[in-house]
């Protein structure tokens, strides 16, 4: 070719330094391999700006009011208005990533303020629009007002927005004994379901709160869903493969598939990975939302006194295979000692036994029931 000679100085050769220079900026700016893979090979992975995050209580006050009913004619039935357009998907009220609060949470009573279309039990539903999805979020419990306060401030005007029908029960255990975070869920998952028809159950960490509203409490039709997939506590990243903790969620049917939730796990640790386990072996696998979409912050804490971690949670791990079909929703036993309906949730107030490790008489000190007329820490009285 003219002017294309063999030495370093050639026209030819400086063009194609320049090119490989121009390449090879164009690759570090891209992020290297990752970020040129996917200008290729086009991703479908949705973005959001974090760094501009709206009020969580944004758009609340356009939750639609109900169509009034027709005027009764006097006699006959009572008049029903037309029946209610299905809501859209998704909901026209979403914004994407919110800005959570981590300190010092308004008190429950400015909380109920804020959500005046909360009903007593922390229930929800669209006035102005058929719900397609049906909601029961269940979290397990045990003194941490302010995590809680924090969770419904939070939580309330996210779902409100996503338009589906929800209700929060708080499942809170009762007594000195060792915390068992997945009999408590087990537990709630039941009395969840003798109220109403719940197409979808959340298994939540009272301490966790999502980020960004795309990412709808609804549940997968036949797969476990696992939701918190980036925690800030885990930069953002999900921390292993099989990682279930956190917040989770299960159709009723999933849920009677893998035999519930262990019973047997007193303590902190380990019955979140026995969870996926069982999933896996009952023939199921779990999904996931987009890491842009599953964003959540974790209100920092220390470990609390009565969950100290749980020496035996690697022999119980061991053992899954062989447990799971006798361990678990129909093995379970309880007491419920009371049912509220608080302003902004139900409370479950439940005796689940001691951890039977613990020789009686060492365990933590709270204080022991004298009688089932005891007070509970929302001040009414457990029956
Ligand atoms: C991780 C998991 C959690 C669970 C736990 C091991 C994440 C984000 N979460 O949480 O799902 O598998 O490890 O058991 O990875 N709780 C009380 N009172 C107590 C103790 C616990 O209410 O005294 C509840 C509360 O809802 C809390 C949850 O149990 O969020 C999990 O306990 P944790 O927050 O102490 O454990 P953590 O953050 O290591
Ligand atoms: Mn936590």
């Amino acid at each position: 070719m003219a002017g294309c000679g063999r030495s370093l100085d050639s026209p030819c050769t400086l063009a194609l330094l320049v090119g490989f220079q121009f390449a090879f900026v164009l690759y570090f700016s891209l992020g290297g391999f990752k970020g040129l893979v996917s200008v290729l090979v086009h991703t479908t992975e949705p973005e959001f700006d974090y760094s501009r995050p709206h009020d969580v209580y944004t758009n609340l006050s356009h939750l639609g009011v109900p169509p009034p009913p027709p005027r009764n004619s006097g006699t006959g039935p009572p008049a029903t208005g037309p029946p209610l357009k299905d809501c859209q998907i998704p909901s026209p009220l979403l914004v994407g990533p919110v800005s959570v609060h981590l300190s010092s949470p308004l008190s429950l009573e400015e909380i109920r303020q804020r959500n005046p279309l909360v009903l007593p039990g922390g229930r929800y539903r669209p006035p102005d629009c058929e719900p397609r999805h049906h909601t029961a979020i269940v979290v397990p419990y045990r003194n941490r007002q302010t995590h809680l306060r924090a969770l419904l401030y939070h939580l309330h005007p996210f779902l409100q927005r996503q338009q589906i029908h929800y209700s929060i029960y708080i499942v809170q255990q009762w007594g000195n004994s060792t915390f068992n975070r997945a009999k408590l869920l087990n537990v709630g998952v039941r009395e969840a379901l003798r109220d109403e028809d719940w197409s979808c159950i959340f298994l939540h960490d009272v301490d966790l709160l999502p980020e960004n509203d795309h990412n709808t409490y609804t549940c997968h039709k036949q797969f476990p869903t696992h939701l918190s997939v980036a925690m800030d506590k885990f930069r953002y990243r999900l921390p292993y493969p099989q990682y279930f903790g956190g917040v989770s969620a299960v159709t009723p049917d999933q849920y009677m598939k893998m035999n519930g939730f262990p019973n047997q796990y007193w303590g902190w640790g380990g019955e979140d990975d026995d969870i996926a386990a069982r999933v896996r072996l009952s023939g199921m696998k779990i999904v996931r939302p987009p890491v842009a979409i599953g964003h959540y912050k974790m209100i920092k804490h220390k470990g609390d006194r009565g969950n100290e971690q749980n020496p035996r949670r690697f022999d119980l791990l061991k053992r899954t295979r062989l447990n799971w079909r006798s361990d678990g929703l129909n093995s379970l036993t309880y007491e419920l000692l009371s049912k509220e309906l608080q302003p902004l949730y139900t409370n479950l107030t439940v005796n689940i036994g001691e951890d039977p490790h613990v020789p009686q008489g060492k365990a933590m000190s709270y204080p022991r029931r004298r009688s089932r007329q005891t007070k509970n820490e929302h001040g009414t009285a457990n029956i």
